[in-house]
């Protein structure tokens, strides 16, 4: 019998290593929930120095969590160490909104962390790395880390939506008092931001529309669409913490989806390339189609309709003003 051999680690930095998206996305990742049961792994782990002792901790309960596919474990503040020959890239950490903060304020304070990280990703990644911005705001932050990478294929970095996607899935087969496999055509237009569009006009639950159930347009746009816009907001005011749980679920689902591919169509944040109207310049959340071996496209050839078209419209100019202040900010 051929012996049997497995495949060589794949280097995965996650960034806010010590934060509470990562304290819940790392049993997932080393589980081979992620990646498949039969790949090893070596993580990367990057903080801010104060938050180094505290990533010891964990680094510590990785290793008691006695995973077999976890082949080795580094704990760094030096993102040209952290990205070393990275073949994934989750960058978790980000500056908080305070209080009274607004958008552009966030905006501001994560600029230079993801032009640092971008030019250490630029310089010391994997040439095929793939990246996954989560840190908020989130799709402008994977704009300036592209822009400070170009070395990097632009299709390579991408940013979450994948939440907001799961949200929706979830509330639509509520409603349709169904599971949520057997939903489809769900997708996530735009911004994570509260412009961001769910779309559900076409979607379909156990082959049934979905759309009456909803109350038609009206009922969207009263009920479902904000549901969804303000649903992390929810969880903090009945959790006084930001969403992690499914946040880490979702992060999973982005990468198990694009890494080994999804016969689904899913949401993620990709390079606007003029689909749908969409300017280039901004990552821009589309219904997507991953193919096993880490590539996807942008689903084509949707007819939309005027209710969505001026959802898709307003957090595309949302993400068009985030993108001339990103860019007056790199003078
Ligand atoms: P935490 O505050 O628990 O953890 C963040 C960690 O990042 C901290 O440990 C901090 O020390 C670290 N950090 C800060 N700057 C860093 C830098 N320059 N390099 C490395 N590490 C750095 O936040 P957590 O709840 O884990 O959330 C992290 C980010 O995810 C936030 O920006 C949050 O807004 C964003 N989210 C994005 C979501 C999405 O769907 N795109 C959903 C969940 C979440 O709200």
């Amino acid at each position: 019998m051929p012996a049997m051999t497995s495949p060589a680690p794949l280097n995965v930095c996650i960034t806010g290593a010590a934060g509470q998206i990562s304290y819940s996305l790392l049993p997932l990742l080393c589980s081979g929930h992620v990646f498949g049961p039969d790949q090893p792994l070596n993580l990367h782990l990057l903080e801010i120095p104060p938050a180094l002792p505290a990533l010891s901790g964990v680094v510590m309960e990785v290793i008691d969590g006695a995973y077999p596919l976890v082949k080795s474990v580094m704990q760094t503040s030096d993102p040209n160490v952290a990205f070393r020959a990275a073949h994934v890239a989750i960058l978790v950490g980000a500056f908080p909104r305070r209080a009274g903060m607004e958008r552009k304020d966030l905006l501001a304070k994560n600029l230079p962390i993801f032009k640092a990280q971008g030019q250490a990703l630029n310089q010391v990644a994997n040439r095929d790395v793939k990246v996954v911005v989560v840190g908020n705001p989130a799709n402008t932050n994977a704009m300036v880390l592209s822009h400070f990478a170009p070395d990097i294929a632009p299709a390579n970095i991408t940013a979450l939506t994948r939440l907001d996607h799961n949200r929706a899935l979830a509330q639509v087969a509520k409603r349709m008092d169904t599971s949520v496999s057997d939903v489809r055509g769900v997708c996530i237009w735009g911004n994570h931001s509260s412009t961001q569009y769910p779309d559900v006009t076409r979607a379909t639950a156990s082959g049934k529309e979905v759309l009456p159930k909803m109350g038609g347009f009206g009922g969207l746009a009263e009920g479902f669409i904000p549901l969804i816009q303000k649903r992390g907001a929810a969880v903090i005011q009945a959790r006084g913490m930001s969403s992690a749980m499914s946040a880490a679920n979702a992060i999973g689902d982005h990468l198990r989806s694009w890494m080994l591919g999804d016969s689904r169509i899913v949401s993620m944040a990709v390079p606007a390339d003029g689909s749908y109207g969409i300017r280039k310049g901004v990552y821009f959340s589309f219904p997507v189609r991953c193919v096993r071996g880490g590539s996807y496209e942008i689903v084509q050839g949707i007819d939309l309709d005027e209710f969505s078209r001026k959802y898709i419209d307003a957090t595309a100019a949302e993400l068009y003003a985030e993108r001339e202040e990103a860019l007056a900010l790199f003078e």
